[in-house]
């Protein structure tokens, strides 16, 4: 096989014990470049000036940071603040984030950010081209970089060049919404394979191809368009199962398990973690929350809820909103329900360590992971390989979640529905071990087929079966 290169927006060069706190594309890609050595290219998350792309001085920007650790190569390029500022804070997070997950109400279209987008995408290329050499596998991962195999190609680049997108691909109906929908298709049809995480997605793209670029696509995955043809399938990622059941009952899970435990009263947990973004539904999550304790008053005193919430974008101002609403809903609710010695909710606005969430997983009697758009949502698979077989916890899932295809020993809900969502969680929290159990093993089981290495391998199977571009 040819050697894999892997490019991403962040890359964050990780060794070992760092590893055990990274996730999901972090640890399966740098399992698979570690095998068979390899390349990964991409952002160091520097900003600083000299890094700026089109500048009229014309010595351009400077060439990439070029290390190895082991078997892997580090190429690393810093970014400009105005780069910055119009690539990743404006169009990927913008403009692309919030229309790939339905938030057309949220996302902003401007020009100047998609003249950078694409600018950006430009000068990856033109960093990444020289390092390259024929043989090369290429693996493209994102929103991010959507257009850098159409600008490789336009660089003499004929490696083969694989894409898969981590987040949903819109119904047609809100993608032709992007004023640029029609250049990003062509940019998608640049790529020799383009995965998605579920037949959802595929479907929705396949369906663009159809109405509105006059393509065809077959059953097998074939997609004929704009002059290409190129290979379209859904690759589920996943997660690496035995490292986070190690995790889970790993020293430092215990101990912080046993502490949270100690606080606890003998009550049930309730568990939500998510990264504070407003497509996972945390709001929704906590009104239903407030039902329960509303509608089911047997159950005050009897539960805590615990939503950690890692702090995320917090410059772009609709994050900053969902803060303070999220603030502003923790406060009421613990402020009309709380007594003397009990708090119903705990809700954490930091991030924790991999081995702390998954020993907190391992001793809640339920997860609740309610996003209202999720490509895979990796939470969920994390979540259900945590638990104890003898006493496992019961996983409430939105059915928006990409993951809510494989698991079918979820309760699943419309997380809109919050009455709904409120007579789940009752029914979760009385669950009998027998059911539990039997959930458990088939939710266990999926997860256990479509790991992290199951994505891996299949991704890259197909893109090597390929011919290289003539
Ligand atoms: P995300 O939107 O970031 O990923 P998710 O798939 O749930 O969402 O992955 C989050 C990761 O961060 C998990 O490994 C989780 O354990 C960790 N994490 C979350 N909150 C944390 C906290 N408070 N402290 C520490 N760690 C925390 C995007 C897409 C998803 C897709 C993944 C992978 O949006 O749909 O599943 O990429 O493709």
């Amino acid at each position: 096989m040819g050697r894999l290169v892997v490019v991403s927006n962040r890359v964050t060069p990780i060794t070992g014990r760092q590893a055990a706190s990274a996730g999901g594309l972090a640890v399966g890609v740098l399992a698979a470049l570690r095998d068979t050595g390899g390349l990964w290219f991409g952002w160091s998350g520097e900003v600083n000036e000299t890094s700026r792309t089109g500048g009229r001085d014309g010595n351009g920007p400077p060439p990439p940071r070029v290390f190895r650790t082991g078997k892997v190569t580090y190429g690393l390029i810093d970014l400009s603040d105005a780069d910055y500022q119009g690539f990743y804070a404006g169009f990927a997070n913008r403009t692309l984030w919030p229309l790939f997950h339905y938030r057309l109400d949220l996302a902003s279209f401007e020009h100047h950010w998609y003249a950078t987008y694409r600018r950006v995408n430009q000068r990856f290329a033109e960093a990444l081209r020289p390092l390259l050499k024929p043989d090369d596998i290429v693996w493209i991962h994102d929103y991010h970089l959507i257009p850098m195999a159409a600008e490789l190609r336009r660089l003499g680049c004929e490696n083969r060049i694989g894409f898969f997108l981590h987040i949903p691909f819109p119904a047609p109906e809100i993608y032709v919404s992007l004023p640029w929908h029609r250049q990003l298709a062509a940019d998608l049809c640049a790529y020799d394979v383009l995965g998605f995480q579920t037949g959802t997605d595929v479907h929705q793209f396949k369906q663009y191809v159809e109405l509105e670029l006059n393509g065809t696509a077959d059953w097998k995955g074939s997609v004929n368009a704009l002059g290409r043809q190129l290979h379209v399938d859904a690759y589920p990622i996943g997660i690496d199962v035995d490292d986070v059941q190690g995790m889970a009952v790993s020293a430092e899970a215990k101990r912080q398990a046993a502490r949270l435990s100690a606080s606890m009263a003998n009550r049930q947990l309730i568990m939500g973690v998510d990264r504070l973004d407003y497509t996972k539904g945390i709001v929704e999550r906590l009104r239903a929350f407030e039902l329960l304790l509303q509608d089911y008053p047997n159950l005050r005193r009897q539960v805590t809820f615990m939503q950690i919430s890692a702090p995320s974008r917090e410059q772009v101002p609709e994050y900053l909103e969902l803060r303070e609403q999220v603030e502003l809903l923790s406060g009421h609710l613990n402020g009309v329900y709380s007594e003397a010695d009990w708090v119903p909710l705990r809700y954490i606005n930091r991030s924790y360590t991999r081995r702390s969430l998954m020993g907190f997983f391992r001793i809640s009697r339920l997860g609740l992971v309610t996003p209202l758009r999720d490509g895979m949502n990796l939470v969920a698979l994390e979540y259900v390989a945590a638990q104890d077989e003898q006493d496992p916890g019961v996983l409430v899932l939105s059915r928006f979640a990409g993951c809510a295809q494989q698991l079918d020993g979820a309760l699943v809900v419309n997380p809109y529905d919050v009455h709904h969502l409120a007579d789940t969680m009752h029914a979760g929290l009385a669950m009998t071990l027998d059911e539990r159990q039997d959930r458990w093993r088939r939710m266990m089981q999926a997860v256990r087929h479509h790991d992290i290495i199951a994505w891996r391998d299949r991704f890259l199977a197909r893109l090597e079966k390929l011919e290289r571009v003539a």
